[in-house]
């Protein structure tokens, strides 16, 4: 009896335990994530280049944080880089003029050569002092959107400045890091548009601020409604995108659903056709599924790889019902091409359509009118109505009408 008390405990504790997983989960999602790059004490010294330092009136800088080192401090892209700090150990006692940070995409690991990639301006201010020691932080008006498959390289211009001094140090990667940073100098005239020239192993500890890009369709709550075609044909694609998306928690499909989306339509036919093709980097997984939010599988397709198309023709579907389907690339690295077309369409049976319909009323007076609606079976595609009054005879308006349901007066 005591052991059955005891094991009766644990099992309420295990839902209850799930349950704070799940919500933590959900809401290191939706908050920005902080991460640290470089450790040690090593500083940058008085002379030499740093974000901080004013030894020189106007510098250019470049120096690169690779994916592999953001990928092992917890964040995997894409995700919007929002903002950067660095570490001051030693305040400067001059201002930096016209700062500038721009932010690019690049496969260069370091900074020993001249990085010549397509640089956003992130950052902007005529003035700025690092007139104190630890983080200082770098909040971007226009935040980056990092792909999560190239490396960042980092870019900070400023100057020409009023004064200079030997001061502005932040603390750098220890052991240091092999053309850590790269730079050009400059007394008299701005460096922003110079090539850099030279380099040192001086690459600055930062603290980067990620946030997720989550679509709304994200998770199964906020499925994005498909129209269904009512022929074989797909007059109606959806285009979607698995940029940003998260793991919805939801297993049961081959391959990793790290970036799964979420689609629904309301079955017109017991039979209909999801046609999923990927764009030429993404390899589409679909699973579609039953009952309410995140249902249960009915059947998951991965046929093809990148930019093939996978096909689900499902059968015994309940006219009137909610169906989701869930989409994702079918490996734990993101595509290079994200995006990918989603349609339902409806099979034609090759049976005849057998012709129906039902009357709102059967006995009117003159002038009244009826709306008949179709009822058919078999998806017919065309309708032919004819109207007429019988005894005594006369005329309807319209006499004929090739529309599914129509009002006759
Ligand atoms: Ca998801
Ligand atoms: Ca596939």
């Amino acid at each position: 009896m005591k052991r059955k008390l005891k094991f009766n405990g644990l099992m309420k504790l295990i839902p209850i335990l799930i349950m704070f997983i799940g919500m933590y989960t959900s809401l290191q999602s939706q908050t920005p994530t902080i991460i640290t790059l470089g450790s040690g004490t090593n500083q940058s010294g008085a002379y030499n280049p740093s974000p901080a330092n004013v030894f020189w009136e106007s510098r250019r800088l470049q120096f690169v944080y690779t994916k592999s080192e953001i990928n092992a401090a917890g964040v995997s892209g894409p995700q919007l880089l929002k903002a950067i700090a660095f570490n001051v150990s030693q305040a400067a006692d001059k201002t930096h003029l016209n700062y500038e940070i721009r932010i690019g995409h690049t496969t260069a690991t370091d900074a020993s050569l001249n990085i010549t990639t397509t640089l956003t301006p992130v950052y902007s201010a005529s003035s700025v002092n690092f007139n104190s020691t630890g983080w200082k932080t770098f909040t971007f008006t226009t935040p980056f959107q990092w792909n999560g498959i190239d490396n960042i390289v980092v870019d900070i211009c400023w100057g020409v400045n009023s004064d200079y001094s030997a001061s502005g140090q932040v603390y750098v990667y220890t052991p240091e890091v092999t053309n850590g940073i790269g730079y050009i100098n400059s007394i008299s005239q701005s460096m922003c548009s110079e090539a850099i020239t030279s380099s040192m192993n001086l690459k600055p500890q930062a603290k980067l601020t990620f946030e997720s890009t989550a679509p709304s369709n994200d998770d199964c709550s906020g499925a994005i409604t498909l129209t269904v075609n009512n022929s074989a044909n797909c007059t109606n694609p959806t285009t979607g995108d698995v940029a940003g998306a998260t793991n919805s928690g939801v297993t049961g499909c081959p391959g990793t659903p790290n970036d799964d989306v979420w689609y629904k339509f309301v079955a017109t036919a017991t039979e209909h056709t999801i046609t999923v093709v990927g764009s030429s980097d993404f390899d589409a997984v679909v699973d579609l599924r039953s009952g309410s939010c995140p249902g249960t599988s009915i059947t998951c397709v991965d046929a093809t790889l990148e930019g093939g198309s996978e096909v689900i023709n499902a059968t015994g579907l309940t006219i009137g019902n909610t169906y989701y389907v869930r989409v994702y690339h079918y490996y734990s690295t993101p595509p290079e091409t994200t995006t990918f077309t989603i349609c339902i369409t409806t099979p034609q049976t090759g049976a005849a359509p057998v012709a129906d319909f039902t009357a709102d009323v059967t006995t009117i007076t003159a002038g009244g009118s009826v709306t008949f609606t179709d009822l058919s079976s078999n998806n017919p595609t065309s309708w032919n109505w004819q109207f007429a009054v019988g005894a005594p005879s006369g005329t309807c308006t319209p006499a004929t009408s090739t529309l599914q349901n129509r009002t006759v007066v």
